[in-house]
């Protein structure tokens, strides 16, 4: 078990690029972003469920990308667009007429 657990670990970090690592870092972000906007009412769940989409359709851009061990700068750039998008989406979910109170 151990054993495993080190190697996992050992992929983990091989694996985390400067790159990489800020991408996640948006992710969570973002993710905390939408629970915010959903804990003060300013995104509804519907907006929230959309939003959470756009998050795992980026997530699954970061895995693919990362699927050979390592994200080029091609890759990282067209993440980053991806996730500017859905941060100005969030930006106005959270800003729009549509509360849930
Ligand atoms: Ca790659
Ligand atoms: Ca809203």
């Amino acid at each position: 078990m151990k054993f495993y657990l080190t190697i996992a670990l050992t992929l983990a970090l091989g694996f985390s690029t400067a790159e990489a690592r800020r991408l996640d870092r948006t992710q969570r972000h973002q993710k905390a972003r939408i629970h915010d906007g959903v804990k003060d009412g300013s995104l509804t769940k519907d907006e929230a469920k959309e939003l959470r989409k756009d998050l795992r359709e980026n997530r699954k851009k970061i895995r693919e990308a990362r699927a050979d061990g390592h994200i080029d700068a091609q890759e990282a750039k067209e993440i980053r667009k991806d996730q500017r998008e859905t941060s100005k989406e969030i930006y106005q979910e959270k800003h729009d007429s549509e509360t849930r109170n």
